[in-house]
Formats: structure tokens, sequence, C-alpha cells
């Protein structure tokens, strides 16, 4: 009886969109360790092994209860060999040597740093570590050559990597709708990502914007870049009119087809604290902010924005496609071809063997489309 229930509750799917995943989870202290290999073995470009490891967290992230013996792992779905491994020793010994050994490790740590600067990838930052670099300082000492996004990124580095909280997140909304009403009344903001999944913070803000009539957000964003960027509240943007490139997540972008085309916006933006607030004060932000100078550093922060445009019959598509996370995007477009075959991306979902387009007015009917039970954002935290 003991091992039918065991082996009954244990009726976990391998793809992440079949599984509810709330923000918070039992398995904490292994779904980190397996996270902490998932980036080393991305770092080092192995993105199969990161892959796996990644995929093993996230299956443990979705279990209601508390992993503690291995025979617990038979049932699962998704965890390898090496995973298996892993959480054998964290749950004999409380720690893996080999994921301290990790953490401990130059390379990682120095990858770690060098990958919190804004627009540096795995590339450069390996690059970097070859050529002996290991601290920022390093970087400004040695000329090493910085693009645009970098140079940002650097100049910014305290603020970007310091949490977003959701008030802040809420003002940015407010400052991009202020933006977008001048130029098209009726467009709304929409905020996706983390944030519309639940998390109290973030990295940056994910905004998503639409307006009731077809075509007519065309040339929309570019306008709203120009009104921002005159009113002084961006310190970086870099616009795009293909949303596929913007990934580094190799299989992500492999699931996106020449169809995957959204405007959108990678931005630093400058959120100026209400006047007698200061930045990481006791107080948070508070609705009231004012168009300001850049000036004194302590009256306003960097936060990173994108900022996407979504034609009205594509925004079921983008809403889906932006809200995350970035495990649930991939089985889903993963469960799409291979369980479905469809093709599914930020914009459309097509049926491959009927050869049509399914179109869709909310991500439920995308959800009945694939023959999946709805997920609401809250669960997919994958
Ligand atoms: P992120 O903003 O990177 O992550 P997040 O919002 O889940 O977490 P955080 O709080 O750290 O910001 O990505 C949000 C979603 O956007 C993710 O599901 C992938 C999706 N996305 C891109 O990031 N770039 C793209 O070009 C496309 C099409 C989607
Ligand atoms: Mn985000
Ligand atoms: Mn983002
Ligand atoms: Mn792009």
């Amino acid at each position: 009886v003991q091992a039918e229930s065991l082996e009954d509750r244990c009726q976990v799917s391998p793809y992440a969109c079949q599984r509810r995943t709330p923000l918070a989870h039992k398995n904490q202290v292994l779904t980190e360790a397996l996270e902490t290999m998932a980036e080393e073995a991305r770092f080092c470009g192995s993105e199969g092994r990161s892959l796996a490891f990644s995929r093993a967290a996230s299956v443990l992230k979705s279990l209601p209860w508390t992993v503690r013996g291995v025979k617990e792992l038979h049932f699962l779905p998704c965890i390898g060999e090496h995973s298996r491994k892993i959480i054998q020793e964290v749950l004999e010994d409380g720690t893996s040597t080999e994921v301290e050994n990790v953490r401990q490790s130059e390379r990682y740590q120095t990858m770690k740093h060098f990958m919190k600067i804004f627009g540096v990838g795995v590339k450069t930052a390996s690059q970097w570590y070859q050529e002996g670099l290991r601290t920022i300082n390093d970087l400004q000492a040695h000329h090493a050559k910085l693009g645009k996004a970098q140079q940002a990124g650097l100049l910014h580095y305290r603020d970007l990597n310091s949490p977003v909280k959701r008030s802040e997140a809420e003002a940015i909304v407010q400052v991009v709708q202020k933006a977008v009403d001048q130029f098209l009344p009726g467009a709304s903001v929409t905020l996706t990502g983390g944030f519309r999944r639940g998390k109290p913070s973030g990295h940056d803000v994910d905004l998503l914007i639409t307006h009731p009539v077809e075509g007519q957000e065309v040339g929309l964003l570019s306008k709203v870049i120009s009104w921002l960027d005159s009113q002084d509240f961006l310190l970086y943007h870099s616009t795009h009119r293909n949303a596929s490139q913007a990934l580094e997540d190799q299989e992500l972008s492999v699931s996106m087809t020449a169809m995957d085309r959204l405007d959108h916006c990678f931005s630093i933006f400058c959120l100026n604290y209400p006047h007698g607030s200061i930045k990481g004060g006791s107080r948070a932000w508070e609705p009231g902010y004012e168009l300001k100078d850049p000036g004194d550093a302590t009256l306003w922060k960097a936060v990173r924005v994108d900022l996407v445009v979504a034609p009205y019959s594509q925004f079921p598509f983008a809403l889906l496609g932006w809200t995350g996370s970035r495990n649930f995007e991939r089985d889903l477009r993963r469960f799409s071809k291979h369980e479905k075959k469809m093709v599914l991306n930020s914009h459309t979902l097509y049926h491959t063997e009927k050869k049509i387009f399914l179109s869709a007015a909310s991500e439920e009917e995308i959800f009945q489309h694939l023959g999946l039970e709805f997920m609401p954002p809250e669960e997919r935290n994958a």
C-alpha cells in the first residue's frame, strides 16, 4: 500500500506545462544545489547538461512534499544519473562536495560576477576569464573592449543587481502608460514576466503593450522610446524587430520560427524617487514620482525594462510567451511540438499537419487548443 501511494503521488509529468509550480516550494536546498550545477554547466558551454540539471530542479519545485530519500526519485521524470547523485549527497550529508567545489571555484565565481553585468553573456565572460581578468577593476584597467550595452551595464552595475521591487515595477508601468497614452489612447500596458507570476521582486520589468484595434500599434514603440528618451527616462535602449535574437537560451530560440517577431526594446530606465525618499533608505517607493534630471544618484535608481509591442490578435500568445518562467515556456513549446504536432511561439500557434494557424482571444484558449489544463501565472514558476 505504501509503495502504491508513493507511486500514486509521483504521477509527475515530464513537461513543466503540465505541472503546477508555485513560487514557494518544499525542496529549496535540493533545487539550489541542482541550479548551481546547471549554471556551472552553462558557464562551460554545455547547454545539454545545463538543461538536464535545470529540468531536474524544476521537477522538484513542483512536488507538494519534501524529498527525504532517493527511493522517492525513481518515480520522478527528468532526474538523471548525475542529478540523482547530487540529490543523494545533499540528503545524506546536508551538502554536496561537488556543488561546494563549484561554488568555491575561481572560475565559477568570476563567471557569475561578470555575467551580472548587463550585456555580458557566457561567451564574453569566459573570454575575459581566459584572458586572466577577474574583477570589474581588471576590466577597466585592461581596457577590455566593451559594447554599448556592457558600458551601461558596468556604469549601473550596483543598481541593476539590486532587486526591482513590485512598487518600482508599478511605477514604471505608470510612466510607460503615460508615454503610450500620448501617442495612442486606448493602448494598454501589461506587467508580464516574473511579477505576473507573483514574484515580489525581479531582475527587470517586462511590459507588454497592445491596442484593441489591430494595426494601430504599428510604429508605437519608436515613438514611446523617443518620448521617454527626451524626458531623460532612459539611460540605455536598444530596439529590435526580431524577438528570437534576444534569447541566449538555445532551446527557446531554436523552437522559434522566422515568424517569431515582435517589436521589443531592451532598456535601462532612470526611476526617480518621490520627493523626500532616498534610494536604499527605509521608505519604499510610493506613487508621486517626478520627471527629473538624473543628477543626484541617491534620488534615482537604474532599472532594467523590457518593452514589447504586440498586435491585438497576437496578444494572448505574447502574454503567454513573456510571462515565463523560461522552464515553463521551453516545455510548453516542447509539448506542443512533440505531443501535438503544433508550433507555438510568442505570436501564433500553428498546426503542422492541418497546416492552419489556431487563433486565440485569451491564454485560456491557447491552453485549450493544446489540450492542456489552464495554468494560472502563479503556478508557472517552473
Ligand atoms: P526574464 O525577464 O528574463 O525573466 P523573469 O521575468 O521570469 O524573471 P526576473 O524576475 O528575473 O526578471 O524573462 C521573462 C520572459 O520573457 C521569459 O519567459 C522569456 C521571455 N522572453 C525573453 O526574455 N526574450 C524574448 O525575446 C522572448 C520572445 C521572450
Ligand atoms: Mn523579468
Ligand atoms: Mn525580461
Ligand atoms: Mn532582438
